[in-house]
């Protein structure tokens, strides 16, 4: 299996900033306005996530990557993004472009709930100013239709399939009820979650009802797709006491604050050769202070009181939160030569992959090349030189080189 790059789905309702996060994060340029209903078809783009980069943490004074990028000692690997149209309440059933778009997202790996926590927009996504719409609404209601999109995928044809799912052991059903679901991306592991949190490892699968099958889809989507507030438009004043609210409303909820608008201004200003910022810092520096326009310069402080506060822009935040933090998965960076760090044409530390927590040395193997897993001898760490087995469990960092008898990989 080779290493694949999560993908992340950009939600939420019409008019809440989907396409300018989407942008910011991607700088894809995309149709972006103050109206309901802008974007229709799926916007798809490259964006990264940041991590400190191992040539820092080994006291190289720099790397060549390949596969990712490295800026002042930051690794940033990229991970694609897909912004879907805006949902309203009561699009599975029809309402506004209805929810049928969301298919495009049955691959996503983890979901963005993209929320204007200003409440800007009422529940139609039209404007109507700030602090006019209770936005914790919107989570209730936009979630409730993502549920409902899993829900009609996971029932269709439920009754021929719990019954021959009846015929076999408990195994084997879940292994055939995780190959009926495998084009949403769900793997076994999620299968099992979700039967053991509805408690329903142990009901016939043919005598659910409408209600467990709502429970089981509901626990399958949130195993599968996992979703993240991003509470987004914080550089209204409005949104503060909505955020504090919607913290408090939902306490075990990941939830990140985000400027969008402010991070796509940054990400502009950055390629104008304007200021010196990198994505995910905490503050940025003016390069050219004289072509600034005062409302630029004007913006710009606005930008520098955020940041200061809120510890940057949190578009970059939000995206290492879904990856890291939901997702749980770590960097590594597989070598050929343990001593230099490189690869076999003397690029230092070309690629960064991201795992998940909990994969083993052996399949870090198959995913650089399946010549390398099916030769597999043992693996070698560069931190202390130490040889490791198949089954030794990757680290964040690990620099690490696959000792195989097919090395033609
Ligand atoms: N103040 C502020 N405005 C924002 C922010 N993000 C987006 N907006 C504004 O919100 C409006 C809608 O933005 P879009 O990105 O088009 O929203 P969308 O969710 O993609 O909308 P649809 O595709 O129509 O569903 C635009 O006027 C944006 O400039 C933000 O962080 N702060
Ligand atoms: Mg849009």
């Amino acid at each position: 299996m080779p290493a694949k790059y999560p993908l992340i789905g950009v939600i939420g309702k019409t008019n809440v900033g989907k396409s300018t996060f989407f942008s910011a994060a991607t700088l894809v340029q995309v149709k972006i306005e103050n109206r309901p209903f802008v974007t229709i078809e799926p916007n798809i783009g490259v964006g990264y996530v940041r991590t400190i980069c191992a040539h820092k943490v080994f006291n190289l004074t720099g790397c060549m990557p390949q596969n990712s990028l490295c800026m002042r000692g930051f690794r940033f690997i990229p991970v694609k993004l897909m912004d879907v149209a805006g949902l309203i309440r009561g699009a599975h059933k029809g309402r506004g472009l209805g929810n049928k778009f969301l298919d495009d997202l049955r691959q996503a790996d983890v979901l963005l709930h993209i929320v204007d926590i200003s409440g800007s927009t009422d529940e139609e996504g039209n404007y109507v100013g700030p602090g006019k719409h209770d936005p914790l609404v919107d989570v209730a209601v936009i979630e409730n239709e993502i549920d409902e999109w899993f829900y009609s995928i996971i029932s269709k044809d439920w009754i021929k399939l719990a019954r021959a799912l009846d015929t076999l052991p408990l195994d084997k059903a879940i292994d055939a009820l995780t190959q009926r679901v495998s084009g949403l991306s769900i793997r076994r592991e999620h299968v099992i979650k979700a039967l053991r949190a509805s408690k329903l490892d142990s009901v016939k699968f043919a005598s659910w009802r409408d209600e467990e099958l709502r429970t089981f889809s509901k626990y399958l989507r949130e195993a599968s797709k996992p979703i993240v507030i991003v509470a987004n438009k914080m550089d209204i004043k409005e949104a503060e006491d909505n955020l504090k609210r919607l913290i408090k409303h939902y306490p075990n909820r990941v939830i990140v604050p985000v400027s969008s608008e402010y991070e796509l201004a940054l990400r502009k200003a950055t390629k104008a050769g304007l200021i010196d910022y990198l994505p995910g810092d905490k503050d940025f520096k003016i390069l050219k202070e004289d072509a600034l326009t005062p409302k630029q310069k004007e913006v710009l402080s606005d930008i520098k009181e955020f940041m200061s506060k809120f510890n940057g822009v949190g578009v970059q935040e939000a995206l290492n939160t879904a990856v890291f933090k939901v997702l749980n998965n770590i960097v590594v960076y597989p070598v050929e030569d343990i001593n230099k760090l490189t690869d076999s044409k003397g690029n230092i530390l070309p690629d960064a992959y991201l795992v998940s927590k909990g994969t083993k040395a052996l399949e870090l193997a198959y995913m650089v090349h399946t010549d390398l897993g099916k030769g597999f001898l043992h693996a070698v760490l560069a931190k202390g030189k130490r040889r490791v087995g198949g089954d030794y469990e990757l680290q964040d960092g690990d620099v690490i080189k696959i000792v195989s008898t097919l090395t033609h990989g």
